[in-house]
């Protein structure tokens, strides 16, 4: 009896009227459906517009890491005596500047915040600008230890060499690509940050302000450079006494310009009119030695090495 009443609702025997291939297809379905209905929502939930392709490079991989260690890089190894910094601020304000943004409508307020983060004396007699030179630029501020190039205040040591953009659609950076400032826009994050710095560093430049500039290509002083267009007419007459500027030739190369050329002139002319006066040295001796290290065997090094 008992057997019999086993066998009687055997696996064999489809449940509820329904055969077992129906069963499959329905659980095929209710799984389907769920996942769909799943799906659906996180799928619309996780939809990205795709970023805008741009013909720059993109940001640099791992930006916010590079910028971080480069912040305590500088405020704890470099120069220590700048006091507390709070480089996860810092990085902070510096990301916030351009991501979400339309990186071609980037301004200075953008980077507002995080200029006042970092605000940095430079000593009077201190400042070394550059253009067209800043490998040189940079070799002597390394060894003249008390001047700075805008490299060498927190700013431009945390940016240079880096390259950064986000995208209105996304809160994430653009890996991809980013504006190339003389083929998709000039207000690009990238080059008004270098702008908003490179103002800052004139503005506070005092005393006899210094430049190097390449003497071997032909427009050695640019008007549309950071140089020409942003830093000398961001600096004040009433407490810059004068420019000097040194115009390098690079060894071995056919001088190109030199103090008496026209583009230097041009740059004595927009300083007068700005009341502050110029002096113009050629292969300034300190670095040429500089360069002749790096060419020892050079006949032009003759006398030095
Ligand atoms: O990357 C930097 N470290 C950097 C960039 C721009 C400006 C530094 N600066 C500051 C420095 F402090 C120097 O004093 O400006 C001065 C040098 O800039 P410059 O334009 O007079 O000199 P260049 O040798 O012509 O250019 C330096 C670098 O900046 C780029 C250029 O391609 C080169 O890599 N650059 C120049 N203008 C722009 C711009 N409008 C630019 N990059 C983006 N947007």
């Amino acid at each position: 009896m008992a057997n019999h009443r086993f066998s009687s609702v055997s696996e064999e025997e489809p449940c509820c009227n329904i055969s077992k291939k129906t069963q499959i297809c329905l659980c095929v379905f209710f799984g389907l459906l769920i996942a769909v209905i799943i799906a659906v929502p996180v799928g619309i939930l996780m939809w990205r517009p795709p970023l805008k392709q741009w013909k720059g490079e993109g940001t640099t991989a791992h930006l916010y890491e590079i910028l971080l260690g480069r912040c305590y890089t500088y405020t704890q190894i470099v120069r220590p005596e700048l006091g507390h910094k709070d480089c996860q601020k810092i990085v902070k304000a510096f990301t916030k500047a351009f991501l979400s943004k339309d990186p071609c409508s980037s301004t200075e307020q953008d980077y507002q915040p995080l200029m006042e983060l970092t605000d940095e004396p430079v000593p009077c007699n201190k400042t070394l600008f550059w253009s067209k030179s800043s490998e040189l630029a940079h070799d002597y501020t390394r060894v003249r230890q008390d001047m700075f190039t805008l490299e060498d205040t927190l700013l431009g040591y945390m940016a240079d060499g880096l390259k950064w953009c986000g995208d209105p659609g996304s809160s994430e950076m653009n890996y991809h690509s980013c504006p190339d400032w003389r083929e998709d826009c000039s207000n690009n994050s990238f080059s008004v940050f270098w702008n908003t710095v490179s103002k800052r560093f004139a503005e506070d430049a005092c005393g006899v302000v210094h430049v190097v500039l390449n003497g071997s290509i032909r427009n050695t002083f640019d008007e549309r450079s950071t140089f020409g267009r942003v830093e000398v007419f961001n600096l004040h007459p009433e407490k810059v006494n004068r420019l000097q500027a040194w115009v390098m030739h690079d060894i071995g190369s056919v001088h190109s310009d030199s103090c008496s050329s026209s583009s230097i002139n041009n740059l004595k002319q927009i300083l007068k009119r700005r009341s502050i006066t110029f002096s113009c040295q050629n292969n300034y001796r300190p670095i040429r030695l500089l360069q002749c290290v790096k060419n020892p065997g050079h006949s032009s090094c003759g006398s030095y090495i």
